[in-house]
């Protein structure tokens, strides 16, 4: 029997694909295997999120350092896990919630205590022999999950005049994972050369994907769509289009402020009135954050008009939070929910929250943030634990990449035991 009891924890401070730090924490166990993690940061967070520490300090880093958060992993959190089984990961994330005590994580910090969790379940994988998606998932056979790639960004990814945060293609009709990654790639260069031949900018936002200025909100569905068929895909067949409105961005004075190109002032039925026509207008299959994250009220709205043509994903509103879901659900709030570890923290939250989904049939679309690094942890948890969706940016900048890259090797590997989800991941709705 090898001894996977922890040896040795060290974090250290490193940068996030936004020249911001965050952290990198490295856990080796007795036996010698030995895991590291490291967490992403987002822009538009919604304010019922875990606390990200960070060292306020205006003379480092415009005051965005973490080396709070680690000196916490590595003088208050490490002499205490120091000893504790790398394969009892609950154990291991219970005792850090109880160290931290707080509701948000705020003493100890969500990305302390996260960077942790994380590595320990790496480290547990290494030390069993096995791949992270077989070690946290121990199937028999594993759904690929059908990629929702942001390739137009807006909102507070991007300045430009574009409201909408994120415009995502949805190959859920083609035939497996690497196809599917196949025909997003050639959109995204048919996008690029649409672009130019418009006159319009084709630098890239924070998660890769491209960010005009355009006309208006609609122009951008309409790029793509042509952009898909100039690929020679079928919109609403091979592709479909999601979108995340991170509507929580806009909501000023209890309305719907589209600041940044006609500067309209929309209502709750304006804004279902707009969902209305795009849905009509556009192979639209999903819909995030359409609504603020305390407007229930929009939010039940738009689940009676929309949720049973399109999926309605919850993130600012739910953030992976079970006790928040949990209102959700039984509120009948979307039928959706987006899973970003550092919003709650710990693994073993992550994965309640993920399970207490599956069995109120909600949908669920792991994600990236928009500050990201080279990890790939989300990529092996959407194939353990049969997500069936995963949001990771655009097929550009080696931090998004780096995770559909991850996919395509999980695909190889697992061959006759990896099934892409494809249309089923939508099933309700096709
Ligand atoms: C989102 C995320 C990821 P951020 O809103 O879903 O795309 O953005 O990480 O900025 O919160
Ligand atoms: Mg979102």
């Amino acid at each position: 029997m090898k001894n996977t009891n922890i040896k040795y924890i060290h974090a250290q401070e490193i940068l996030d694909s936004r020249g911001n730090p965050t952290l990198a924490t490295t856990i080796v166990l007795e036996c010698g295997a030995k895991g590291k993690a490291s967490v992403p940061s987002g822009a538009s967070t919604g304010t019922h999120e875990a606390l990200e520490l960070r060292d306020g300090d205006a003379s480092r880093y415009l005051g965005k350092g973490v080396l709070k958060a680690v000196s916490n992993v590595n003088t208050i959190i490490a002499p205490e896990i120091i000893g504790m089984d790398a394969l009892c990961q609950e154990d291991i994330d219970r005792y850090l919630i109880k160290m931290d005590g707080t509701p948000l994580k705020s003493k100890l910090g969500a990305n302390a205590i996260l960077s942790v969790s994380m590595a320990a379940a790496q480290a547990a994988a290494q030390a069993e022999n096995l791949e992270l998606y077989e070690y946290l998932g121990k199937k028999e056979s594993y759904f690929l999950p059908v990629p929702l790639i942001n390739i137009l960004n807006g909102g507070s990814h991007a300045d430009n005049n574009v409201d909408i945060q994120e415009f995502m293609i949805v190959p859920a009709g083609r035939p497996n994972f690497s196809e599917a990654i196949r025909a997003a790639a050639e959109v995204f260069h048919n996008l690029k050369k649409i672009l130019k031949s418009n006159g319009y900018s084709t630098a890239v936002g924070d998660e890769g994907g491209f960010a005009p200025n355009l006309k208006s909100n609609e122009e951008a569905l309409d790029l793509i769509t042509e952009s898909i068929q100039k690929a020679g895909y079928q919109p609403g067949k091979d592709i479909f289009l999601a979108l995340d409105v991170a509507a929580s961005e806009f909501y000023i004075d209890n309305l719907y402020v589209f600041e940044k190109s006609d500067g309209s002032k929309k209502s709750i039925d304006d804004m279902i009135e707009f969902y209305h026509k795009l849905v009509k207008n556009y192979p639209i299959i999903s819909l995030e954050d359409g609504f603020a994250e305390d407007d229930w009220e929009g939010w039940k709205t738009l689940t009676e008009e929309l949720g049973e043509k399109i999926q309605l994903v919850g993130d600012d509103i739910f953030v992976t939070n079970l006790e928040r879901f949990k209102k959700g659900v039984s509120q009948h709030i979307g039928n959706s929910i987006l899973i970003k570890l550092n919003q709650i923290g710990t693994l073993t939250e992550t994965l309640e929250t993920i399970n207490f989904a599956h069995q109120n049939g909600y949908t669920t679309v792991i994600s990236h943030r928009s500050g990201e690094t080279e990890d790939t942890f989300i990529a092996d948890l959407s194939v353990a634990c049969n997500l069936m969706q995963i949001k990771t940016g655009s097929l550009s900048r080696s931090e998004r990449v780096a995770k559909y890259n991850r996919l395509l090797e999980i695909e190889k590997h697992l061959a006759q035991k990896g099934q892409y989800a494809g249309t089923k991941a939508f099933r309700k709705y096709l």
